[in-house]
């Protein structure tokens, strides 16, 4: 079973990753570099088995970086609670006012110019992926801002017109302005790759939670891929995954031990119902998921 793969990863770091400390003060154990590989032949999608997963949520979030969007209020509003966690840390640094995480997301559902001052978690993902900046020098030597780039409808147009090349890459690392973001991105980098009629993605992933984070980052990823898919005409290919730093938080380990014991069971599907005139046209709805029946999920603290 492909998600066999996952099982192993998690075991392996448990048993022999290094011991370190890290920026969240939690510790992990962690091992550097490490790859997972997964077919999509066939509607077939990395969606783990062995606990629940939340895809829904993963394709909300993956909608929303599509639409360039970089506030977690449109996500709120959905109910959508991944981020939230962030923009209330900053709020209550900020302004010393020690609201409550459920009172300060009310708040930004309920208020649209508080949103607008804290919702915001600088610019991440959507920002650099549709909406790059650029800077153009003048004559007299000051520069101004050029137009974005939008690297999500360039790699659209460079997988129908050029499918040969090597260079149909989605980068969010933007050098420049990774210190004004929430958070870094952490999968960084997607590079996509045509042959045989099939479209394969690369994700370069810097740093992975694998008990929280890496179960959404293969299903969104796979998402991409399947929505670039269909876009460009091609089938799905295989979906490569490379972890830089790939690790497990000390305090998660009633979720390993319990995940450990369990057998992957069933091969889920992705179903796209409707073939939208863009890559930007994706609705939520569109998406179906079969011969899903996963085991119970397993709640454990996120590290921020
Ligand atoms: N993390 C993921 N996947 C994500 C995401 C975060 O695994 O999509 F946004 C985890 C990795 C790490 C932490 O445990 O969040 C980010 O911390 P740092 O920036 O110090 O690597």
């Amino acid at each position: 079973h492909p998600e066999q793969q996952y099982l192993d990863l998690m075991r392996h770091i448990w048993d022999h990753g290094s011991e370190r400390v890290d920026r969240t003060g939690i510790g992990t154990r962690s091992v550097f570099g490490a790859t997972l590989r997964f077919d999509l032949a066939d509607g077939a999608m990395p969606l783990l088995t062995t606990k629940r997963v939340y895809w829904k949520t993963a394709t909300r979030e993956m909608l929303w970086f599509l639409t360039g969007e970089t506030n977690i209020r449109p996500l709120v509003l959905q109910g959508v609670k991944i981020w939230n966690e962030w923009p209330h840390a900053r709020y209550v640094e900020e302004t010393g006012d020690e609201l409550a995480l459920d009172d300060f997301v009310q708040r930004i559902a309920d208020d649209e110019a508080f949103a607008k001052q804290w919702g915001d978690l600088g610019p991440v993902y959507g920002k650099q992926w549709v909406d790059w900046p650029t800077y153009r020098y003048r004559k007299d030597g000051l520069f101004e801002q050029g137009e974005g780039i939008n690297q999500v409808a360039q790699v659209v147009d460079s997988l129908r017109n050029n499918p040969g090349s090597r260079r149909h890459i989605i980068e969010g690392w933007n050098v420049a302005e990774v210190d004004r973001m929430a958070l870094p991105p952490c999968h960084k980098t997607y590079q996509f790759h045509v042959a045989d009629g099939r479209l394969n993605c690369a994700l370069y992933q810097r740093s992975c939670d694998v008990a929280l984070g890496l179960p959404f980052n293969l299903w969104s990823a796979a998402l991409l891929q399947r929505m670039l898919a269909q876009q460009t005409d091609l089938e799905p290919g295989e979906l490569v995954w490379m972890g830089g730093d790939t690790h497990l938080y000390l305090n998660h380990e009633h979720l390993i031990t319990q995940q450990l014991s369990r057998e992957p069971q069933g091969s889920p599907t992705l179903e796209i119902l409707r073939r939208p005139d863009s890559i930007f046209g994706y609705r939520i709805e569109d998406f179906v998921v079969h011969n899903y029946t996963p085991q119970a999920p397993i709640k454990a603290p996120v590290a921020v």
